[in-house]
């Protein structure tokens, strides 16, 4: 990769972070994508991709469109951005299930050619956020770098339209606003508790015993799923390719099928992105009217999923025909699709800074952890259990700035990237002792750490 901005010129009080974030990008740049991760994650994951874009835009433009680029060339013929595009050179026995377990273009019509081989999953709709910012970021180097990216965004919109056409129809037949999930892992919040319940219902049937190479690269192994979680994991991945990723099929029989009020909301504010990209590119009125239907139907059905008491947004388990009652970040849904009533704003940020929350009396810093202390699922070191994350502290430093709640957002700003210098780029943090926890080096919390600091200089 070609860092044209020096990291020099975007950090402010934080120099040696910027620096050592670009490094970790440069490690990971596998030339026109980045690993999640060096060991625990070599390949490329879909919305770590965005993310990663987002911190690139601030080093070299060109290279963060074909972030993008790359990702959305394996899209399905569906409209499907797959979950993990699999790096054909990643070292054997490095992750598992990987490419040879999902080989998803032998069951489905759909998949793209392969190698390199997809999943068969999605993931959250982070991409048109990232192309956005990347166009921003195009402004302010001039016009030479503008009229490329403008033709960056003429080519990735018809690919963006039909992810969000994907997920409006095939991941929405009852046009609830409300994305559906197939397994925990399209939530990108795996192991959250928001899953247990809808988890528990399903049935594992006769698995092969498999290789858990994950827990390799981990300082202890309780920080990452359980073999319960796993086993239905990857029971769950045996019914998707059995049903031959059909989703037709997949809605009539599959066990976990999940209203995902984070997904949702991303999908909301990608969608406001898209708008922008329409009229840059000058995209027809139809798609342009039928985006801003999209957004509309996600504000409506989020609000269907307003839990008054908790004061928080709640998952829908379409199985069991219930709301999900979990205290977790996924809760600030409304926060993050933006434009809610006053009121509704203000009861989210008195839960966001209460003791459920980042008011909780005994955190390290005062940064959301990913499930409320306060709800039993919590656990402080396990994955999404518990610890801080700080892409969903930007998602959430993004929502507070769109929301007008700057001296808020600045704070959370702050507070991140004080956490991060003294950590460094784990992939998730102990909310109490600030331990940074699971893999080392992780590309998007590097790229956060980048965006952060550059939006400290403007
Ligand atoms: C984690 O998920 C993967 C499966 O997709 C895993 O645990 O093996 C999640 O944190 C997910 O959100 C993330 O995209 C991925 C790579 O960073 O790791």
């Amino acid at each position: 990769m070609q860092v044209k901005t020096s990291p020099r010129e975007i950090l402010g009080e934080h120099e040696g972070l910027a620096a050592r974030a670009s490094e970790v990008l440069r490690q990971n740049d596998m030339g026109g994508w980045t690993r999640a991760a060096p060991n625990l994650y070599p390949h490329q994951w879909s919305w770590d991709s965005a993310f990663i874009a987002i911190g690139l835009a601030h080093l070299d433009v060109r290279r963060a469109a074909l972030e993008l680029r790359t990702l959305f060339a394996h899209q399905w013929k569906t409209g499907k951005v797959p979950h993990i595009v699999f790096n054909p050179k990643a070292p054997p026995h490095s992750y598992y299930p990987g490419a040879d377990h999902w080989a998803c273009a032998a069951v489905s019509p759909d998949a793209p050619p392969a190698p390199p081989y997809t999943s068969c999953l999605s993931q959250p709709p982070v991409h048109a956020i990232a192309a956005w910012h990347i166009w921003e970021a195009s402004g302010r180097e001039g016009e030479a770098s503008l009229s490329s990216t403008r033709v960056f965004l003429h080519d990735i919109y018809p690919r963006l339209f039909a992810w969000h056409r994907y997920l409006t129809t095939f991941r929405d037949p009852e046009s609830s606003g409300l994305v559906t999930i197939y397994h925990p892992w399209e939530s990108g919040t795996d192991n959250s508790p928001r899953w247990d319940a809808a988890l528990a219902a399903v049935e594992v049937g006769d698995l092969p015993p498999y290789p858990r190479y994950d827990l390799q690269h981990v300082d202890d192994p309780s920080q990452r799923p359980t073999k319960a979680d796993y086993d239905r994991y990857l029971w769950l991945v045996r019914l998707v390719k059995m049903a031959g990723c059909d989703e037709g099929t997949i809605y009539r029989s599959h066990p976990f099928l999940v209203k995902d009020v984070l997904s949702s909301a991303i999908l909301v504010t990608a969608n406001e992105a898209l708008l922008d990209i329409a009229r840059v590119v000058g995209a027809p009125d139809g798609d342009r009217e039928l985006i801003a239907e999209w957004i509309e139907r996600g504000r409506r059905g989020l609000d269907e999923c307003w839990d008054p008491d908790l004061k928080l947004c709640l998952d829908y388990d379409l199985r069991a025909a219930k709301p999900l009652r979990v205290r977790t970040v996924a809760g600030f849904a409304p926060l993050i699709a933006g434009r809610q009533s006053p009121e509704r704003l203000e009861a989210l940020l008195e839960v966001l800074d209460s003791p459920a929350f980042m008011g909780h009396p005994e955190l390290r810093w005062p940064l959301p952890p990913s499930t409320s202390p306060q709800d039993l699922g919590f656990r402080p070191l396990s994955y999404w259990r518990g610890p801080i994350w700080p892409i969903v502290n930007w998602l959430l430093w993004r929502s507070l700035l769109r929301a007008g709640k700057s001296e808020r957002a600045e704070h959370l700003r702050r507070m991140s990237l004080e956490q991060l210098s003294d950590g460094g780029f784990g992939e998730y943090v102990d909310p109490f002792a600030a331990e940074p926890l699971g893999s080392t080096r992780q590309s998007w919390t590097a790229a956060v750490a980048l965006d952060w600091l550059a939006n400290g200089l403007r």
